[in-house]
C-alpha cells in the first residue's frame, strides 16, 4: 500500500464527517430582515431635506424605495397634509385630496439595486398672492403579495414623511 491510498481514505473520511451535521443556526442567530418602504434620501441620510419649489416650477419628485428588496410589486398608500390644497396648489395623477397609492415595482431598480418608484407632484399656479404653501406626503401602509411591509426606515418614523415647500410667485 502506498501513502496515496491512505491519503484518499483520509480525505473521504474527512469529507463525510462534514455531512449535514453542521447546522448554521447553532452558530448564528439568523433572522429575516423585515421589509420596509421609505422615502429615498441622498446618500445614507436618515433625514430628508425639504423639497423647495416655486408654484410655477412644473413638477416636484420624491422617490419611495424598498431598500430590502421585494419579491413582488408593493402597493404603498400615502396621505397628504399641510396647507397646500389639492387641485389648487398641486395635483398628483390618480390621487385625491386626502392622498393616493403608488406601486413600487419589483423590477424597477436603481443603481444600488433598491426597488423604487418616483412620486410626481404637479405644481399649479393660481394667480393669487397666497403665500408659501407646505405639502407633506406621509407613507401610511405598504403591502406586497407576501404580506404587509413597514413604512419609514426600518419601520421607524425616519423617512416616512416628505415635505415640499411651494413658494408663491404672485
Ligand atoms: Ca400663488
Amino acid at each position: 500500500m502506498n501513502y496515496k491510498y491512505f491519503l484518499l481514505l483520509f480525505c473521504i473520511a474527512l469529507l463525510s464527517s462534514c455531512g449535514n451535521e453542521y447546522d448554521i443556526n447553532e452558530y448564528f442567530d439568523l433572522e429575516e430582515l423585515p421589509g420596509y418602504v421609505a422615502f429615498d434620501a441622498p446618500g445614507n441620510s436618515a433625514v430628508l431635506d425639504d423639497v423647495m419649489v416655486t408654484e410655477d416650477g412644473g413638477t416636484a419628485t420624491v422617490t419611495i424605495e424598498c431598500p430590502t428588496g421585494t419579491l413582488s410589486d408593493i402597493t404603498v398608500d400615502y396621505d397628504f397634509g399641510g396647507d397646500a390644497v389639492f387641485g389648487t396648489d398641486f395635483t398628483v395623477a390618480g390621487a385625491s385630496a386626502s392622498g393616493g397609492t403608488i406601486t413600487v415595482r419589483q423590477k424597477d431598480f436603481d443603481v444600488v439595486n433598491r426597488s423604487n418608484a418616483d412620486l410626481e407632484i404637479e405644481l399649479l399656479t393660481d394667480g393669487v398672492a397666497d403665500g408659501t404653501k407646505t405639502l407633506t406626503i406621509t407613507l401610511v401602509s405598504a403591502s406586497n403579495a407576501e404580506g404587509a411591509l413597514a413604512v419609514g426606515r426600518g419601520g421607524t418614523d425616519y423617512l416616512s414623511t416628505a415635505t415640499v415647500i411651494i413658494e408663491d410667485i404672485d
